[in-house]
């Protein structure tokens, strides 16, 4: 029998990944502000992948830099970890684990300095994450107060007064993350109208998920539509926070027309999306539809500085890392600030 994600692999390995999602970071974190989205993510993509290397796991890919043939590195399917190079069957003496990355979430955030850039990923047991298409969906996300009261159909009004009585706030009191994107000038209207406030993000809706789960961020709740792979990761995120995120794809023929052209047709995403094994294209997928696994582990690393983490601090003698390391088994949230000591014996280390 292969083994399992067993207690002790399991935390053993949330450290291998905190460190994977440090050095993504940290390689990121150089090129900030170079205006270089593509080389930003590659430096992301390829320390990830060169750290994942070493990792004791037999790690499969279920969310990633895209198709084989479009990503020569963390595609989809792609193996990784010390297990890879044996048969991924039950002879192979390493954990089986599904991964989600995104090795650098929000590109242009990291190119352009600005806030909420992360490296990040999830892992489960073999089928704790739902192998997401790239493709469009929309979300409505919120933290442990409000778990189980909202819907992603009910009126934006309805919600909001559903969060404020959760969240004992009144609506004026609340922020709601929201990509700024054509495709959301009603929903901007409908919150505006129900008299929220609002914090419109470039890029980034995983991070802004993330804040709307963590008190204290200043995020209340994300609504609208981002991608399918940031939503699983943040399902996985969820499930580590007591949080909740709905979610729905969204097909060709509901997008805006400004962001048509960046998608295939229907016909074709939803054989894609059936190839996946994703039959009810409409249907609404719940915080456990989209990390069903019991075993989960989430690591993030800030790039640049953001609601909840720091991003990467370089000084003479090294540098320095903010993470969120969380788990489900045991049930921990870690927040890690890691000092990468590089100035020999005399480097001294600061509160
Ligand atoms: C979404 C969102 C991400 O990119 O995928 C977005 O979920 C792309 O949307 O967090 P557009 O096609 O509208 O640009 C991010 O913002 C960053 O990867």
């Amino acid at each position: 029998m292969s083994l399992d994600l067993a207690e002790a692999n399991f935390s053993h390995l949330s450290k291998e990944f905190l460190r994977v999602v440090e050095v993504a970071a940290v390689e990121s974190a150089r090129t900030m502000g170079f205006g270089q989205r593509k080389q930003s993510d590659r430096a992301a993509v390829e320390a990830m992948r060169e750290a994942m290397r070493s990792v004791p796991m037999n790690g499969r890919i279920v969310i990633g830099e895209g198709e084989r043939d479009k990503a020569p590195m963390l595609y989809i399917g792609e193996r990784v970890g010390r297990g890879a190079a044996l048969p991924d069957d039950d002879a192979n003496p390493f954990p089986a684990v599904d991964i989600a990355v995104d090795p650098l979430e929000g590109t242009n955030l990291c190119a352009t300095g600005a806030p909420n850039a992360i490296a990040v990923l999830a892992a489960a047991e073999r089928g704790g994450l739902l192998h997401a298409p790239d493709m469009y969906m929309n979300k409505l996300v919120v933290g442990p107060a409000a778990r189980g009261r909202l819907h992603i159909d009910a009126p934006v009004a309805e919600n909001l007064r559903i969060l404020s009585e959760c969240l004992r706030r009144a609506v004026g009191d609340l922020v709601v993350s929201v990509l700024d994107r054509p495709r959301h000038e009603k929903l901007i209207a409908e919150i505006r109208a129900a008299g929220a406030r609002i914090q419109l993000i470039s890029d980034g809706d995983l991070s802004a998920g993330i804040s709307a789960a963590v008190s204290g961020s200043g995020v209340h709740a994300v609504m609208g539509i981002g991608g399918a792979p940031e939503g699983v990761l943040t399902a996985a995120a969820m499930k580590c926070l007591n949080g909740e995120i709905q979610a729905r794809f969204v097909l060709k023929e509901q997008l805006h027309a400004e962001d048509c052209a960046k998608v295939a047709e229907d016909s074709e995403t939803i054989a894609r999306m059936q190839a996946m094994g994703i039959t009810d294209p409409k249907r609404v997928y719940q915080t456990d539809d989209l990390a069903p696994g019991e075993r989960i582990i989430f690591a993030m690393t800030g790039v640049t500085n953001g609601n909840v983490l720091r991003g990467v601090r370089f000084f003479g003698e090294g540098k320095r890392t903010s993470s969120l390391l969380m788990t489900t088994r045991p049930h921990t949230v870690r927040l890690v600030d890691t000092v990468h000591v590089e100035g020999g014996p005399d480097a001294v280390i600061r509160l």
